[in-house]
């Protein structure tokens, strides 16, 4: 780690999130061959252990962040985490044909598990059981009368037609723009961030992650009155909501750093909204992309009365998906399922969980995986915490972050490892 700083050519660092992992690099070939070496290796993984996937995955963002087009194999040599196995993939990939690779893609199994999983709530050991089942296509699912009763799973099914389709970022965009606007009526001064994938500069993505903060702290009860107002607006179809269950404790707590990403203590709503069609269409239209507070907010008129915040039930505010699933063909409604993240986060913790939120979930696992053998420290999205002292440092910004972790910052369309 030291040297690194100040030399006029820095060499490639060992750690991803010391090296600068943009959307588009020269190796996307062989990032992508990697990753299905990665993938299926997840799937194949009985104990949970994922250590053959990061393994692949950790070579993909050498490749992917390695400032030159890789044309010999031995350009690697000397390189942490291209080990043998990703080494012999990419010198048969780079002579024109990897056998290993060829016989994945063209496994059934794999076709089904990618599939299957690819259902709202669906993991890898379900997908096995519903290919144990004989079932071949999504159909097979929809039309069985014994399947999970997992809310996700039924709506998953239900419209996975929709959630298939990737959302674009001018839709993440504009439904965040809608959440801003019902948002503060509700709560002046809610600060309203769209993290995940789009803030990364993706242009497609599975869902959308909005992440939420209030500088004076008066952040409680906000979540169950948004659903309230966005069950009212009729953009709701289910989802459920999850209170906090941070404590002290969490700051140090040895999260184990896996596949699967880590996670976190904030209060939440995971679900699926419907967003209005004519949001959907038109031009792939790019924003700036925002670094936090600015976009923080002017006071506006509260033009509803504040009581139609109230919850109305408590059933439906713990879990929409108590109402059965049903479906429509999507010719005749005029919304398009979505899959929607909202988390809250507390103000002094909120440049951490805009890290974590914003991923990828590779650059977190680096980061945290740098904090710990590195630095001797624990870096969650609630804290980084010094086991000597048993305190916390603050920060104030995202480059705060970096600069008490003493890394260079990274833009967030640099950390797509
Ligand atoms: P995702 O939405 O799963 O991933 P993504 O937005 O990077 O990609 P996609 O376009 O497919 O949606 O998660 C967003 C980020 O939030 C991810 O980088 C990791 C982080 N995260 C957590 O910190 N805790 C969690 O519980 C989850 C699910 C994600
Ligand atoms: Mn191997
Ligand atoms: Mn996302
Ligand atoms: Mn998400």
């Amino acid at each position: 780690v030291e040297g690194n700083e100040g030399a006029s050519e820095p060499r490639f660092s060992e750690w991803a999130c010391q090296r600068s992992t943009p959307l588009k690099h020269q190796n996307d070939f062989l990032a992508t061959q990697l990753e299905i070496l990665q993938k299926y290796a997840e799937m194949k993984d009985e104990n949970h252990d994922y250590s053959r996937a990061l393994a692949f995955r950790r070579a993909s963002c050498v490749v992917k962040s390695f400032p030159i087009t890789v044309t010999n194999v031995n350009q690697l040599n000397g390189i942490n985490h291209v080990g043998p196995h990703s080494k012999r993939v990419i010198g048969e990939l780079l002579d024109g044909y990897c056998d290993e690779i060829n016989r994945i893609v063209n496994e059934e199994w794999f076709e089904k598990m990618k599939m299957f999983t690819g259902v709202f709530g669906v993991g890898p050991s379900t997908a096995k059981k519903w290919i144990e089942r004989g079932w071949t296509s999504i159909k097979d699912a929809q039309e069985s009368t014994d399947i999970s009763k997992d809310w996700r799973v039924q709506w998953g099914l239900a419209f996975h037609d929709d959630l298939m389709n990737p959302v674009k970022s001018n839709e993440a965009y504009r439904f965040t723009e809608i959440i801003q606007t019902e948002a503060e009526k509700i709560l002046p001064g809610i600060v309203v961030q769209l993290t995940g994938g789009f803030r990364r500069g993706k242009h497609q993505g599975h869902d959308i992650d909005i992440l939420f903060t209030h500088p004076n702290g008066e952040e409680t009860g906000f979540l169950p009155k948004l659903l309230t107002r966005l069950e009212k607006l009729n953009m709701v179809l289910c989802g459920s909501h999850e209170s906090s269950s941070f404590h002290e404790k969490v700051l140090s707590e040895d999260f184990k750093l896996t596949a699967r990403g880590q996670l976190d203590h904030f209060e939440k709503w995971l679900g699926i909204c419907k967003l209005p069609k004519d949001l959907v269409s038109g031009d792939d239209a790019q924003i700036p992309l925002s670094n936090g507070l600015e976009k923080c907010t002017e006071i506006k008129e509260n033009v509803d009365s504040l009581d139609d915040y109230e919850p109305k039930a408590k059933k439906q505010r713990k879990c929409h998906g108590d109402n059965s699933p049903f479906t429509i063909a999507t010719s005749e409604r005029d919304w398009i399922a979505r899959r929607v993240d909202f988390i809250m986060s507390p103000y002094s913790q909120y440049y951490y969980a805009l890290v974590g939120w914003t991923g990828s979930k590779q650059f977190n696992r680096d980061l945290r995986l740098y904090s710990q053998k590195v630095l001797n420290r624990k870096l969650t999205s609630h804290g980084f915490y010094d086991f000597t002292t048993g305190k916390t440092l603050p920060a104030n910004s995202e480059t705060e972050v970096f600069e008490n972790l003493n890394l260079q910052y990274q833009h967030p369309k640099n950390r797509n490892c």
